[in-house]
């Protein structure tokens, strides 16, 4: 059975009562312990989050905040919060956060709501050049309410002109600006963006999710350095905790920002998951994670220079972060569902994605989209960089082959053995339920 840390009374009890959900966490635990992850905005949380997860204070209810809340028995939820807020000010240097947003899009949207009014013009990143969802897709709620206009990246360098967004900016007056992405390797201007912000009268906001971790280990450069007024981080990926996010913003914004996440948009807050938060935001401050913070960039550029080596086209021809995307079209001539699918079958999980102005669908696209924060977190080094590179040019060079697709896959397992899972350590093989 499992090592992992939920309590072993509990999971007896969930075997007996449900055995269908029992055994697909069962086969879940395996599959993650089996596999590469590679998905850019996935990682293995810190175990200690799986105890506050599992903890009773899922139980409770907290509408408000710390001190001014709806219902009473707030003695240690009160202190969870308070702890997760000032650590979350001082690992990222703001001067007030909202830990409460259940996940990435409502944090989003709460910072729209709390700065603009409906019919406001805002100016983020377009999708298919590294963008988010949530900075205003016209398929989104959002988009309705508020007039987006997107900034797009130069074909190939991957490079913002900004003398190019400067006159976006100058023509759809926007009253903010968004910074961020979910599949741009390439690090931002944040002065240049302040710079443009200033010159318009926009509020400047930074969507840091996939980068949370690397930010708060001084790894990557923090947006809020550079006078941006607001900045938002999803707390499951680099950052490595709980699913969640938080909103950071300077002190004049935050009775705004706190009114526009409740009673604006929530309800009661996930308390356990804000237990969890603030633990991360104790452990992200310590030596070793600093390290795997260095180590998650170190082996970016390790794949992406043996991919490059190989043959692959990487968008905007490398990374400076924890991203890679490669255009599977012209370098295998295959679509990204394709090569994704090949890949799953050799046991490394990634994800198919479009490139800057792609031609091809979101289902079939023309690239796939992977990082290092969760094979690293497991503890692949640069020499397993160079083993994946090679397995993964193996795989987009000849998808259909199924033998050597299981070849390769007998030789991702043995390297997943080497390298446990946090939280599954001791199980390198662990069982699934009978069915
Ligand atoms: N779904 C996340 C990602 O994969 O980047 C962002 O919401």
């Amino acid at each position: 059975m499992t090592n992992f840390t939920y309590s072993q009374a509990a999971l007896d009890r969930l075997q007996k009562s449900d055995a269908d959900i029992f055994n697909a966490l069962m086969h879940e635990e395996v599959r993650q312990s089996e596999g590469i992850e590679l998905i850019p905005s996935e990682n293995y949380c810190f175990p200690e989050v799986y105890a506050l997860l599992g903890s009773v204070f899922n139980n409770k209810y907290s509408e408000g905040y710390p001190g001014r809340r709806y219902y009473g028995g707030q003695e240690n939820t009160d202190t969870i919060e308070n702890l997760a807020r000032d650590r979350a000010k001082a690992v990222f240097r703001a001067e007030h956060a909202n830990v409460q947003p259940l996940s990435g899009c409502a944090m989003n949207e709460a910072v729209d709501f709390a700065l603009l009014n409906p019919g406001d013009s805002v100016l983020g990143m377009d999708l298919s050049h590294g963008g988010h969802l949530s900075h205003g897709h016209p398929l989104t709620n959002m988009a309705k309410i508020f007039k987006y206009t997107r900034y797009k990246t130069e074909i190939p360098s991957g490079a913002i002109d900004l003398e190019k967004v400067r006159a976006i900016a100058q023509e759809c007056k926007p009253k903010m600006i968004i910074c961020g992405h979910s599949s741009y390797p390439r690090e931002y201007d944040y002065a240049g963006f302040r710079k443009i912000a200033d010159e318009v009268g926009a509020y400047l906001m930074a969507d840091v999710s996939h980068l949370g971790g690397l930010i708060a280990a001084n790894a990557l450069k923090n947006p809020l350095d550079f006078g941006f007024d607001v900045m938002t981080t999803t707390t499951h990926k680099s950052l490595r905790g709980p699913r969640g996010g938080m909103i950071l913003c300077k002190k004049e914004l935050g009775s705004k920002i706190d009114k526009s996440v409740f009673p604006g948009m929530q309800g009661g807050p996930h308390m356990h998951q804000i237990a969890a938060i603030a633990t991360t935001l104790k452990l992200v401050q310590s030596d070793s994670y600093k390290a795997y913070a260095k180590q998650v960039l170190a082996n970016a550029q390790s794949l992406a220079k043996a991919l490059l080596d190989g043959g692959a086209h990487l968008v905007t021809g490398g990374t400076e972060n924890h991203l890679i995307v490669i255009n599977t079209a012209t370098g295998f001539g295959i679509t990204g569902d394709v090569a994704e699918t090949a890949l799953d079958k050799a046991g490394i999980t990634l994800n198919k994605n479009v490139i800057p102005d792609d031609p091809n669908p979101p289902m079939k696209p023309s690239g796939i989209r992977f990082g290092t924060p969760a094979a690293t977190a497991r503890g692949f080094g640069e020499p397993e960089m160079k083993q994946l590179a090679t397995i993964m040019l193996q795989v987009l060079r000849a998808p259909a082959d199924a033998a050597l697709l299981a070849k390769l896959r007998e030789e991702t397992r043995s390297v997943c053995k080497r390298f446990p899972v946090p939280g599954l350590e001791g199980t390198a093989q662990p069982k699934a339920a009978a069915a």
